[in-house]
């Protein structure tokens, strides 16, 4: 076989978009598999997303993975680690996989880069391995690098499963409603393009020595399938309740843990309470995840007075929609 053969032979590429939670996943049951403590439900942002163009090659464990022409050190590669040793084990092989990977958001700004990041290396690995998964197999093998990756394998409106195996194997994915189903307008509002100083998996492990975290956990554990109908019914009135509450239990938890994380700058707080106001007159809704910035889901009636609201703001927006599942390049 000649080079140029190995290399088609082992290479792929993929894409895989952010997904922003409406049903948050806070808290895990396990937390080397990533398995969480309740389902969560969100939708994938079409205008957020990462290629990765993964090459097995020679017999070596010494892994690369690339961002943005940023070398990754391999002490920090220990997430895409557990993606590629698992598939290392399924092929029975012991190659080293080097990953290329391009977003074209900001990294770890509470933009879910590294569910989309994840999920396209999962795809990119798994294929270029010549592994054929069913989309709950991509989805649990995108989970062990990161836990919300696993809903950045389906497309548009996902629940993932918390499940109860030991071992995860139904700790997975599935889509609720494709991306068509309610056609509504995503705009992804930049508060901070810089990395947040405390990570997700931290900011969980803290939080769970909060004083409201029994009273989190019931309230959360609630969530997903109030979210699931609401958008199910495309019922914008209850998919704004699910937003702001659950959007409010996070971060009013991650400011009471011990020392307190607090993802919320000002502007943040400015747009939030514009979307709380606006949402008694039109269809509007806003949420955050684990990061400063701020997504807003509007109708289409809503779209001139959102998008006006948002640019009285002054800083960086994108205007995009429900995205697609993560897709071979
Ligand atoms: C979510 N977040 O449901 C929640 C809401 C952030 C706030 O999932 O430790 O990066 O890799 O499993 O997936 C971010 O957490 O955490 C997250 P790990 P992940 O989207």
């Amino acid at each position: 076989m000649t080079d140029l053969q190995i290399e088609k032979e082992f290479k792929a590429s993929a894409r895989a978009h952010a997904n922003i939670a409406v049903a948050k996943y806070w808290g895990k049951r396990n937390s080397d598999l990533n398995l969480p403590l309740f389902d969560s439900v969100a939708f994938n942002v079409e205008g957020l997303y990462t290629e990765t163009t993964a090459v097995w090659d020679d017999d070596d464990f010494r892994d690369e993975l690339i961002i943005n022409d940023w070398q990754v050190p391999s002490h920090v590669m220990g997430r895409v680690q557990r993606i590629l040793d698992s598939i290392r084990k399924d092929v029975g092989w012991s190659k080293r996989c080097v990953l290329r990977s391009r977003n074209n958001f900001a990294r770890s700004a509470g933009l879910a880069s590294s569910a989309s990041g994840c999920a396209a290396a999962a795809l990119a690995a798994a294929s270029a391995a010549g592994l054929e998964l069913s989309e709950s197999q991509l989805s649990m093998l995108a989970r062990l690098g990161s836990g919300s990756a696993a809903r950045s394998i389906p497309a548009g409106w996902t629940r993932w499963y918390a499940g109860s195996d030991p071992d995860g194997s139904d700790a997975f994915a599935q889509t609720i409603a494709p991306p068509d189903h309610w056609p509504l307008h995503v705009f992804v509002v930049q508060i901070s393009a810089t990395q947040k100083a405390v990570s997700s998996s931290e900011a969980m492990m803290r939080c769970e020595k909060s004083p409201f975290w029994q009273a989190y956990l019931h309230e959360a554990s609630q969530a997903a399938d109030y979210a699931q109908t609401a958008i199910l019914q495309r019922d914008f009135s209850a998919l704004t309740y699910a937003m702001h509450h659950n959007m409010m239990l996070l971060h009013a938890l991650c400011m009471t843990c011990d020392p307190p994380v607090c993802y919320v700058e000002p502007k943040s707080l400015e747009l939030v309470k514009r979307i709380l106001r606006a949402c008694q007159a039109v269809q509007a809704c806003c949420t955050m995840d684990a990061g400063a910035n701020v997504v807003v889901l509007c109708e289409g009636a809503s779209y001139p007075f959102v998008k006006n609201d948002i640019i009285a703001l002054g800083v960086p927006f994108i205007q995009t929609k429900i995205g697609t599942g993560a897709q071979r390049i």
